[in-house]
């Protein structure tokens, strides 16, 4: 075997996978604007959690206002230590508002400040109009919900990895 391969064959790898999930506590913050899309994208993170095996009981839905909300709802519930990761939900849609860009980017540049320190998957729809919300609300272009929910999942498995293999470094230098 060349050395080049032989080092290939040293490199690590930290995947995450889709299995271990009993124990996994998910928080589900979700704008309740645009409910009738955003109600299929919470059936579709809550299914695609129970089918991965988490518990129903490990699971607890927040319900916020609209999507402007999801960024300091998600920052608590990641501060509270009641969950491994959160999935936040809602529909900006912008034939709907006139300060769509205004809704979508805040929301956006929120979660991604929470989501620098704590597993956050951002499951808000921005779509140009109602029917491409539908479409990726369990139609044909998906469920947003379901992907996030896969999302959390496989950051959980990573990030426990990365957890031991901290603790496993430090105990084998000592
Ligand atoms: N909130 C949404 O989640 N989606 C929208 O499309 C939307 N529109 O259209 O305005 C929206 N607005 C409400 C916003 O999220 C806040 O709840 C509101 O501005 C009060 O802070």
């Amino acid at each position: 075997m060349s050395n080049l391969q032989q080092q290939r064959n040293d490199v690590t790898h930290i995947d995450g996978n889709l299995h271990q999930n009993e124990d996994a506590r998910i928080g589900i913050v979700v704008g309740r604007f645009n409910g009738f899309v955003v109600e299929s994208l919470v059936d579709g993170a809550i299914d695609a959690l129970l089918r991965h095996g988490v518990l129903g009981s490990n699971i607890t839905v927040i319900r916020v206002p609209g999507a402007f909300e999801l960024p300091l709802v998600a920052q608590r519930a990641a501060e509270s230590d009641r969950f491994d990761a959160i999935i936040a939900l809602g529909a900006i849609i912008r034939g709907s508002t006139p300060h769509f860009d205004f809704v979508a980017s805040e929301s956006a540049k929120g979660l991604s400040s929470v989501a620098i320190d704590y597993p956050v998957a951002n499951g808000v729809l921005t779509t140009d109009s109602i029917e491409q919300a539908i479409e990726r609300s369990g139609t044909k272009a998906g469920n947003k919900g379901s992907e996030a929910a896969m999302v959390v999942l496989e950051m959980i498995a990573v990030l426990s990895q990365l957890d031991i293999d901290d603790d496993y470094d430090s105990s084998d230098n000592a």
